[in-house]
């Protein structure tokens, strides 16, 4: 079914014309006061921050004024792991702010950590006094005072914001927030939904309670908006919904994210939105440390896959540098080692899928306060997933402006791939060479595993 059928069957009338056809989905009323998407009185899309939430301003002569507050917070990656971590007002990341491009803002910042420190206002222009960078441009916030940051906002674009000062440490231990500035005269191509996810890697050892920031590479815990799969909350959209993903990056490692079921759009990046004939279509996008990254597209009914495409980041704590186990018969030294180790597993003979299994029927008991490698369930079984991921669901019945998981999605009779054969013989498939048989008992013996043709 292509795109403009689907807008078609959502037409709210038979007569309507072709500009309004393209314009259908959002001309609807924004149900019940929702958050809902660009109005036709040239509203901003409010940004929807999953897992997170959006900081309330006040007016104050003319000026939208914001607080901050940094300080200690217990925080769950997923169910089975919390840690005591910093972060803005009670959460990791911080709330999101969210401006119109010519606002005035004044953010006051109080500082209830141990230890000074400031925020950046990551990719805003501004007054150099106003950069935040702790020794640079300003003393550092002590413990227990308030600073207060006032400048005007002369772009728009996705931005973030962190502490520069003891920045490793702050930053590794939660602190940074999304800073989202819409444009003040509307959006060239108006967006429906407007997620914004902030990209972070932790080291939460297993049994221990605060990140250790002296970890450089061998994260345990990777995060959208601070969350492992499967507590990531998935992004909703309804059929034909122009969607925007915004997505920053203030971890130690470049992420490749991937988006299933659509070619997407990147229409901004650090340096705020992009001309439309920079706009480029992909289907995964690089988002590199520092950066920011907008991604958008005509939201397509299904359960659609959006993660960081380095394998291990889809991963919840695991151990490396260990032997290579697959292919290999333990059965033998599984029996010899369970006098030792009442209980112990073998695993991984024919790959690492089976983790998951193991772990939910309680037969791994792993240390305390970490996570599973794999997790997640879907109608059709475990994910074996983890860490950056999460589900685009889009759904024809959805409200404007419903951002509640809508559960698995329906797919129409004859769509799903399915079994045609229990038999490794089945067909006559086209195979190069003599592969070993991964299937064969494992031998001394190479090469023993028959081959089929
Ligand atoms: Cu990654």
């Amino acid at each position: 079914m292509n795109v403009s059928r689907r807008k078609l069957l959502l037409g709210t009338g038979a007569g309507l014309a072709g500009a309004a056809l393209t314009k259908g989905v959002q001309a609807e009323p924004a149900s019940a006061g929702r958050r809902s998407g660009s109005s036709a009185t040239g509203t901003p899309a409010r940004v929807h921050t999953p897992n997170g939430w959006n900081l309330p301003h006040r007016m104050r002569d003319g000026v939208k004024e914001f607080h901050l507050v940094a300080e200690a917070i217990d925080h769950e990656f997923a169910p089975g792991a919390v840690a005591r971590c910093w972060g803005y007002n009670g959460t990791t990341p911080g709330p999101t702010l969210e401006a119109v491009e010519g606002d005035r803002v004044r953010i006051f910042v109080t500082n209830r950590l141990g230890e000074p420190t400031s925020v950046h206002w990551h990719g805003l222009l501004l007054p150099s006094g106003m950069d935040g960078v702790g020794g640079l441009t300003q003393p550092h916030i002590p413990p227990g005072e308030t600073f207060v940051y006032e400048f005007t906002l002369r772009q728009h674009g996705t931005h973030m914001y962190h502490p520069h000062s003891d920045e490793m440490t702050q930053m590794a231990m939660g602190m940074m927030g999304l800073f989202i500035i819409h444009p003040k005269d509307g959006e060239p191509e108006p967006i429906d939904r407007d997620y914004a996810v902030l990209l972070h890697n932790w080291a939460l050892h297993p049994g221990t309670y605060r990140p250790d920031p002296s970890i450089m590479q061998d994260f345990d815990i990777w995060t959208l908006n601070s969350k492992a799969f499967p507590a990531t909350a998935p992004l909703v959209a309804r059929t034909g919904e122009r969607v925007r993903i915004r997505i920053g990056n203030l971890s130690m490692w470049n992420h490749p994210m991937h988006l299933h079921g659509v070619q997407f759009h990147v229409t901004g990046g650090d340096g705020g939105r992009w001309p439309r004939q920079q706009w480029r279509s992909e289907v995964t996008e690089i988002v590199g440390v520092g950066q920011m990254r907008d991604l958008e597209f005509v939201a397509v009914p299904g359960d659609w896959a959006l993660h960081c495409h380095m394998a291990h980041h889809t991963m919840g704590p695991m151990g490396h540098g260990i032997p290579n186990t697959i292919g290999t018969d333990q059965s033998g030294a599984e029996a010899r080692i369970r006098r030792f180790l009442p209980g112990f597993m073998a695993m991984g003979e024919h790959g690492m899928g089976e983790h998951q299994s193991h772990v939910d029927a309680g037969h791994m008991p792993g240390p305390e306060n970490t996570l599973a490698m794999m997790a997640g369930k879907g109608p059709f079984g475990n994910m074996e997933m983890g860490g950056m991921f999460t589900v685009v669901k889009v759904r024809d019945d959805i409200e404007p402006g419903d951002y509640r998981d809508p559960g698995d999605y329906r797919h129409p009779e004859g769509t799903v791939a399915h079994k045609v054969s229990s038999d490794p013989d089945f067909g006559s498939p086209v195979r190069r060479g003599s592969p070993a048989d991964e299937s064969a008992q494992p031998t001394l013996e190479p090469h023993r595993g028959h081959r089929h043709h």
